[in-house]
């Protein structure tokens, strides 16, 4: 059958609708009650998020929480990182997980200080070789690069990725930190 014209319809579509398919790297980290049940409905939510597809994910590491000093050491973290390829910007990405960490009852505005206890934690780490710094948006990640929590599972699921600004891979930098926690 011969297709007619008449069948197609133009429409405006939202910008980001025609933008690019980036890959990006998630960390994830939970150290507040059903740490588990947190870990996995992040990765559920990742993969429901809309014009985007989870790609990967690494296994779920339990890591000693990392504190600012003179503040309680806290509970042990579940850790985990994932790769989505999405058509959302790095800024739309960003929202959509702090709507996830809602949706896991995280409160920011009830947390009176940084790296304290919290239900979930969803950073963005790299988002395709983008270097990103805005107000309330840093990419790469600006502290993944000395953290064993964040570049162990990462490497486990995207070893080459060479990160934007430092010239080395994953897997370098998880092997730069040597045997520090
Ligand atoms: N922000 C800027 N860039 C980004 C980005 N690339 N991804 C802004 C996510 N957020 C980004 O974050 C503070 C602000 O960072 C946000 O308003 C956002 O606009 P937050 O999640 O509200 O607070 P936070 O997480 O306490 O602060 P921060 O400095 O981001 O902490 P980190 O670096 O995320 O560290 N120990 C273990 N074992 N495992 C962990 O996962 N995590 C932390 C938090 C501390 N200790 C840990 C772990
Ligand atoms: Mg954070």
């Amino acid at each position: 059958m011969a297709l007619s014209a008449a069948r197609f319809h133009w429409q405006a579509v939202p910008f980001s609708h025609l933008a690019e398919c980036t890959t990006a790297a998630v960390a994830i980290g939970s150290n507040l009650g059903d740490r588990g049940g947190h870990v996995v409905a992040a990765l559920v939510a990742l993969a429901s998020l809309p014009r985007t597809d989870l790609i990967a994910r690494s296994r779920v590491v339990e890591t000693e929480a990392l504190v600012l000093p003179g503040q309680p050491r806290g509970g042990a973290y579940l850790n985990a990182a994932a790769i989505v390829r999405t058509r959302l910007s790095a800024r739309e990405l960003l929202g959509q997980f702090q709507a996830i960490e809602r949706g896991r009852g995280r409160d920011r505005a009830s947390e009176p200080g940084r790296w304290l206890p919290r239900t979930l934690d969803l950073d963005l780490l790299l988002y395709g070789d983008g270097v990103i710094n805005e107000p309330g948006l840093i990419v790469p990640h600006p502290r993944m690069h000395e953290r064993r929590f964040v570049l162990g599972p990462l490497a486990e699921v995207a070893a080459d990725w060479r990160i934007p600004g430092l010239n080395r891979t994953a897997a370098d930098l998880l092997a730069d930190l040597g045997g520090q926690a």
